[in-house]
């Protein structure tokens, strides 16, 4: 467990790899301040254009580790609202607001506070044998790390019910065809798939891609016309762009466009 977190960094991009694949790389304590601290930088290198998150071993992340929690019989519970407090929400504000896209490479399992980080990412892309488990309610707890909140958004009302209610495992495909991830491709094409991902946005308009993710969160609370108002005023702020600039060059002299990332 020397090293929780691995971090590449690649031309324009990063990738994490969580890596504590005995334990199906669950969260201890120094996981948890390795891959906030992972996230932290990737957000603060201006080079950075796009996060990709993936698990090392067979599993993509099975959440909380569950041996830090074991209690002995008149033991004082553990006040599980800390942790969610300490770690996991700060990390998922965090990930939700990075102003480049992330994509989570789910390479294998996915469960508790792990399924939802991946579904907290903006694109998910799971080997097919990976599955989608949220196995909070099979513990007595409820799905956290935002699961509340993406679920039904991802997958709708009833889907999001059952999911959490029995904890069933759902596997990628099924993911897939819900459209509650973006794709899941054989398991030896997962990380060509991603790489290649990864690449096209480190090479985008990365304000621009800012400005998207932008829009799509605040219309989650936004009525129609006050979105319409908000696409306006971010619609301005990518018109100013040299990027945009170079777009529309790029495509009325038939070349692909050498995005700056500005
Ligand atoms: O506590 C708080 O701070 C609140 C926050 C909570 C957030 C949460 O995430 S709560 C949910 C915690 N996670 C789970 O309940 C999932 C537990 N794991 C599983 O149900 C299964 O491991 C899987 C379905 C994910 C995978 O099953 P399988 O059969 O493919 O693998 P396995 O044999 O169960 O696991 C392999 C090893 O990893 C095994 O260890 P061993 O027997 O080889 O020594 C297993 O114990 C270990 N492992 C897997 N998940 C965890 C874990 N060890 C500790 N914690 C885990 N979460």
């Amino acid at each position: 467990d020397e090293t929780p977190i691995l971090v590449e960094l690649r031309e324009g991009y990063r990738v994490i790899t969580l890596n504590r694949p005995d334990r199906l790389n669950s969260f201890n304590e120094a996981q948890h301040k390795a891959f906030f601290a992972a996230v932290a930088d990737a957000e603060a290198d201006a080079a950075c254009g796009a996060l990709v998150i993936t698990g090392a071993g067979r599993g993509f992340c099975a959440g909380q580790d569950l041996s830090d929690r074991v209690t002995a019989e008149g033991d004082a519970p553990p006040d599980l609202s800390v942790t969610i407090e300490t770690y996991y929400n700060p990390l998922l504000k965090k990930l939700r607001a990075l102003p480049f896209p992330t994509i989570a490479a789910v390479n294998g399992v996915a469960a508790g506070a792990g399924a939802n980080i991946a579904l907290a990412c903006d694109i998910v892309i799971a080997a097919k044998s990976a599955k989608f488990i949220q196995a909070f309610a099979k513990i007595g707890l409820i799905p956290d790390s935002g699961g509340t909140w993406s679920l039904p958004r991802l997958a709708g009302a009833a889907r999001a019910r059952a999911l959490a209610l029995t904890g069933d495992p759902l596997p990628a495909e099924t993911a897939a065809d819900w459209g509650m991830i973006w794709k899941a491709v054989d398991d030896d094409a997962l990380m060509s798939e991603v790489t290649a991902l990864a690449e096209r946005f480190a090479a985008g308009p990365t304000v621009g891609y800012d400005l998207i993710k932008q829009a799509l969160d605040a219309s989650e609370t936004n009525d129609f016309a006050t979105q319409l108002d908000l696409e306006r005023d971010l619609q301005g702020k990518a018109g100013r762009t040299p990027d945009y600039a170079e777009g529309v060059r790029a495509f009325m002299e038939k070349r692909p466009p050498n995005f700056v990332g500005r």
